[in-house]
């Protein structure tokens, strides 16, 4: 009988299908993973509704996943840091390593990194999947392999706050309390930010943010006026954030975290909307706000490892709900519905606590 290498392929849009597939072989420079833990991303969720994100559209079918960690099941020839057996967490971006933005450090921005379930490149919501080995980053005992996957958002919250210049006593305005608003938080807070005030229009999701340390919530419903929200993050405050970071992607939020941020402070936009948006540019200009970008992470898993394994922060707090990978539909319903105040949904690819040395 083959191996079971059951595995989660998207082939358009509402065709979510587990199937059996080869088991992948590795080149020198890979490992091949047994894979346990799978978060489902709101990319993951946004392929399956519209088969879309912007550019980058299902023309074939794909292997869905990419917050994920398994164990090491073979090595390749020239793999020097892994052996059979180790836990890790896998980086699910693979650059070139030769253009001029990895050459710089800024891998992130190479023009062509493979990353995992972006069209048309596989994920790897699967019971196998290969892997470059130096983009796999050995989990202590101590962490568990949920903890793992989760150094995929974390990575993205601590990339934003390193984009923010987040310090010791910066006041933070973060906008979306939900998977990337909550990395954030917990990065910031990590970072030595002061008071942080955290919004969403759901209130569940607060009350996490405040049991992870949020200094002020606010609950945002979508018909407030704008400038009632700036007076009332003020307010709360007691002055203006020195950084805002927002992750909705929605224009509202892009125009309020502008409107709120103090003279001389940052802004900075995670959560991407459409194309083209319109914000109060030159009220940010005049007031000499900078305005940055994030793509995702460069460099952050290990600082992501180092948090998580330093005890300090507890990000399975995020996590709400777990399912195996033969339940991956009711997963995806889950988190895409938002099912019993979901925030962060597992897929188990492995019988859960199975690799986990202390358990979850
Ligand atoms: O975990 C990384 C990640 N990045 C996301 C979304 C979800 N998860 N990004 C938003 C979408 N972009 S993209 O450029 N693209 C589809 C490649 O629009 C990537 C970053
Ligand atoms: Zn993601």
């Amino acid at each position: 009988m083959s191996v079971d290498n059951l595995t989660a392929v998207l082939y358009g849009v509402e065709d979510l299908r587990l199937e059996q597939r080869p088991i992948p072989t590795i080149k020198d420079d890979q490992v091949l993973i047994r894979m346990d833990s799978i978060g489902i991303c709101g990319s993951d969720v946004h392929y399956l509704v519209h088969g879309r994100i912007g550019d980058f559209i299902l023309q074939k079918p794909m292997i869905i996943g990419h917050e994920s960690s398994g164990v090491v099941h073979k090595v390749g020839k020239s793999v020097k840091h892994l052996k059979v057996g180790d836990r890790v967490a896998i980086e699910p971006g693979v650059p070139c390593r030769y253009c001029e933005n990895c050459k710089q450090g800024k891998y992130n921005l190479c023009p062509d990194m493979i990353f995992c379930a972006t069209p048309p490149v596989d994920g790897n919501l699967s019971r196998y999947y290969a892997h470059a080995a130096d983009f796999c980053f050995k989990l202590p005992d101590h962490v568990t392999m949920e903890e793992g996957s989760l150094l995929e958002p974390l990575s993205v919250g601590i990339h934003a706050c390193r984009r923010a210049n987040i310090g010791l006593g910066t006041k933070v305005l973060i906008l979306g309390a939900g998977p990337i608003g909550l990395s954030v938080l917990i990065s910031a807070l990590s970072m030595g930010a002061g008071e942080i005030i955290i919004t969403d229009i759901l209130d569940d999701r607060l009350k996490l943010a405040k049991e992870l340390g949020a200094t002020h919530t606010l609950v945002v419903s979508k018909d407030a006026k704008e400038s009632d929200l700036v007076k009332q993050v003020h307010d709360t405050l007691g002055t203006a954030p020195d950084v805002s970071i927002d992750c909705t992607g929605f224009e509202a939020t892009n125009r309020l975290a502008l409107l709120a941020t103090k003279s001389g402070g940052c802004v900075v936009i995670v959560g991407c909307g459409p194309p083209d948006v319109k914000i109060p540019l030159i009220s940010g200009l005049t007031r000499e706000i900078d305005i940055r970008g994030v793509f995702r992470y460069c460099n952050d898993y290990p600082a992501a490892l180092a948090l998580v394994a330093s005890g300090k922060i507890n990000v399975k707090k995020l996590i709400t709900h777990h399912f195996d990978i033969t339940q991956t539909s009711e997963a995806f319903d889950t988190a895409r519905y938002g099912r019993g105040g979901a925030i962060k949904v597992i897929i188990h690819a492995a019988p859960r606590n199975e690799n986990n040395l202390k358990p979850f």
